[in-house]
């Protein structure tokens, strides 16, 4: 298959274009290192320092034979973004090029506009380029679980069936998000679902949790070869924050009463997602959504599970409540449908201890480069 893939220097987007290269697909990412500028401006860093996306395409063709072409462009840049449509032809493309941050979507005004104008603005030039160089191309793009919120009822696949005053409808579920960041992904599947409709593209819009984890085939194979790591406030997520925080010897950082349950999913699992998605498109004049998660967790759940496990490990690991910095639900009713993506074939790899133990022997090894000014909250949800 040929796959473009947008985005493709981020935390998800390098290790899908290793696996699809891996299995002999012709891959090539497009990517403007926007959360690489966005990490330097914000002190944000990852754990480790990354080479450039070309230099770790040349480490991965020289570890495997595999080869990976590479793009530097905007997907703001319209001409620019349908130049590289046109060259790559593709049958598939994954859209991972948004800014992906919560805390920086909420920082301040300039944050916020960069935010919408970057997220909507690469969805658009996006579904143009598909329609003036490839419309069979099937858009797999990453929307988040975050869309739904935290809704008192159970959170469907995408649609929902209304009964009204004795008629029905099929409607996209209804989404109410807790941040910018989130808003731009129900915006983004608003005006996919538009163009699906209108003009007949095909596209898989998948509603992701938060991810954990550093380790893939691939990534494994080279220490150049691995993703960015954030453990900061502004680009980690939970769990990689609470690993990195249990060896850095700092409480764990619960926000509020800690109840928050979100679908969360190994980094391996995104990928066999995006690869199943990819293997059975959904036709033209179709849009897909499927949750992509694979086991679910509170806050306080996922503390608890990381101290039992570093404690094992003579770690001694302290949990703190800190003032919520968001605004949402910290005790709330949470049962989402996922089941598209078990039903195309996927198989878990859920957290359990081993995994956690792994993740935490990994982080163990770069213990010296963890900074711990950036673990504490910076960013609230007021003005
Ligand atoms: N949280 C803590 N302590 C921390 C960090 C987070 O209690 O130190 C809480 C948050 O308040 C939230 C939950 O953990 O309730 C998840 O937070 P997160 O930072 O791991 O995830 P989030 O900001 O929601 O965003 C992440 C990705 C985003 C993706 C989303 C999926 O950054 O790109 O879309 O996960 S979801 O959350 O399902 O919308």
């Amino acid at each position: 298959m040929r796959i473009l893939i947008l985005g493709g220097d981020g935390y998800l987007g390098w290790p899908t274009a290793m696996h699809f290269a891996m299995r002999g697909h012709e891959v090539t990412v497009f990517d403007n290192y926007l959360r690489r500028r966005i990490t330097l401006q914000t002190d944000s860093e990852p754990l480790l320092p990354l080479p450039s996306l070309p230099e770790r395409a040349r480490r991965f063709e020289l570890e495997t034979g595999k080869h990976i072409n590479v793009v530097i462009g905007d997907c703001c840049d319209h001409e620019y973004l349908l130049k590289a449509v046109q060259e790559a032809s593709p049958e598939a493309i994954v859209h991972y090029a948004e800014q992906p941050s919560a805390p920086y979507s909420m920082a301040n005004r300039n944050s916020a506009r960069l935010t919408l104008e970057n997220n909507l603005g690469a969805t658009f030039n996006l579904i143009w380029a598909v329609l003036e160089a490839a419309p069979d191309c099937h858009i797999i793009k990453l929307g988040t679980m975050g869309e739904y919120g935290t809704p008192n009822i159970d959170i469907e696949e995408g649609w929902i069936d209304i009964n009204h005053k004795g008629r029905s409808q099929k409607f996209l579920y209804p989404r109410q998000a807790g941040s910018l960041y989130h808003t731009t992904k129900v915006l983004d599947t608003d005006l996919l679902w538009f163009y699906v409709r209108i003009y007949g593209l095909q596209v898989t819009d998948l509603m992701q949790g938060p991810v954990y984890g550093q380790s893939t085939p691939e990534m494994d194979i080279h220490p150049d070869l691995l993703t960015a790591f954030n453990y900061d406030d502004i680009f980690g997520t939970v769990v990689n924050r609470f690993v990195t925080q249990a060896i850095a010897g700092v409480p764990l950082t619960v926000y509020g009463k800690g109840g928050q349950t979100r679908g969360y999913l190994n980094i391996m699992d995104t990928i066999q997602c995006i690869e199943l998605a990819a293997a059975s498109p959904p036709g033209r004049g179709q849009l897909r959504v499927l949750n992509q998660f694979t086991e679910r967790f509170s806050v306080n759940q996922l503390a608890e599970r990381v101290k039992l496990v570093g404690d094992r490990m003579g770690l001694s690991v302290q949990i703190q409540s800190v003032e919520n910095p968001r605004k949402e639900a910290e005790e709330h009713y949470y049962n989402p449908v996922h089941s598209g993506l078990l039903d195309l074939g996927l198989k878990p790899h859920f957290l359990t201890d081993d995994v956690m133990a792994a993740m935490l022997e990994r982080i163990h090894q770069h213990r010296d480069a963890i900074d711990i000014r950036k673990i504490l909250p910076r960013v609230r949800w007021s003005s």
